[in-house]
């Protein structure tokens, strides 16, 4: 890449400026247990990573680090918080690179404004994880023009797929369909009135398992969404939701959350309405992300089922870069899978049956 002289010399004015963060744990801490197609597409591209080993100009192999500018949503969930750290572990000197880490605190115009402190500090690559999918065309253009690769990561833009190189993330509407279909399995014909707290606004991640859980709701006459309003993917977010739908619905008996955390709050708010909930109560709960503690709450039969969306994503984006730093044309498109998980007792031919197995083996 151009300009690493430049850009290492404005890489010091910037740490003071912005929130860095580099990662200082190891490879071997920093590889995920991921998900099997996780390992697979890893092993999918010997050749390329091979090649990046090989290749002279590669700054790392040189001596010389990688500039990288990491434009993260905030740090709203405890997802957030696994996907940031598996960044700064993967992104490391030992590693080849030198990572600008901005948190944008959920604020849209701050994180264009982070991407815009990148360009001008001519890092070599830019990576995003965008809050909402509108509104990045013109900050695009304006990486694209000076010359900037762009890597999209997590969530993803609606912007014209020629103004980034690659995507990197979730089926965030799978995932929605994943949550209905197993519902239909479990209530199996029965009557099912529903409340829904949705993710942040505008974000993929709350359009995609919005759209995916209502593809599925459309083919069951016998459900209704009571209602569906943003919790924000936060757990104080979920908890005022919940509360303001106690207060407006007497009958209920599904409530879905649109991540973990949400669930945290969505349960204390019903702890303190003595609404029971769980294999064992009145109100079944579906959550998102099986991050670790979303995972033990799923084991103690409290979230019926938690849809996974594996946040160790860090190791395909530095496989982009590579290729990139090689000369090679990465995919435009990673997809990384997930899988269901249900609380004992429940028998599922769609989803996993949580044991304390499966939660020692959660990276995160
Ligand atoms: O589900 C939520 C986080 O974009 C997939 O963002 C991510 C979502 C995740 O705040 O916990």
């Amino acid at each position: 890449m151009k300009k690493k002289v430049l850009s290492a010399l404005l890489s010091v004015a910037m740490v003071a400026t912005l929130l860095v963060g580099c990662g200082s744990s190891t490879e071997e801490a920093a590889a995920p247990a991921a998900t099997e197609e996780a390992a697979s597409t890893e092993e999918a591209a010997p050749a390329e990573t091979e090649a990046a080993a090989e290749e002279e100009a590669a700054p790392a192999a040189d001596g010389e680090l990688i500039t990288v500018g990491f434009a993260q949503v905030g740090h709203e969930s405890d997802w957030r918080a696994a996907c940031t750290q598996n960044y700064q572990d993967i992104f490391s000197a030992e590693n080849g690179y030198e990572l600008s880490f901005v948190d944008a605190d959920n604020d849209n115009a701050a994180q264009i404004e982070a991407v815009r402190g990148f360009i001008q500090q001519e890092l070599d690559y830019i990576i995003i994880a965008p809050i909402e999918t509108a509104g990045w065309d013109t900050v695009l253009q304006e990486a694209q023009d000076a010359g900037i690769p762009v890597l999209i990561v997590d969530r993803s833009v609606d912007a014209d797929p020629s103004l980034y190189e690659a995507h990197i993330g979730c089926d965030m509407v799978a995932e929605g369909e994943m949550a209905a279909n197993w519902l239909a399995e479990y209530l199996n014909g029965e009557e099912a009135k529903i409340l829904v707290i949705e993710g942040t606004v505008g974000a993929s991640a709350t359009l995609g398992r919005t759209e995916g859980f209502n593809n599925i709701a459309a083919d069951h006459s016998e459900w209704e969404i009571l209602d569906s309003q943003s919790g924000d993917f936060t757990q104080s977010g979920g908890q005022e939701v919940m509360e303001s739908y106690i207060k407006s619905y007497s009958d209920f008996n599904v409530v879905v959350c649109q991540n973990d955390n949400e669930a945290y709050g969505a349960m204390d708010a019903m702890d303190a309405a003595g609404i029971t909930y769980g294999v064992d109560g009145d109100v079944t709960i579906i959550s998102f992300d099986a991050t670790h503690d979303g995972l033990q709450y799923t084991l103690d039969g409290k979230i019926s089922c938690n849809v996974e969306c594996n946040p160790l994503q860090a190791v395909f984006a530095d496989q982009v870069i590579k290729t990139l730093e090689s000369g090679g044309t990465p995919d435009a498109e990673t997809v990384v899978t997930d899988e269901a998980f249900v609380a004992p007792g429940i028998t599922s031919a769609l989803a996993t049956t949580m044991t304390q197995e499966v939660l020692d083996g959660r990276a995160y």
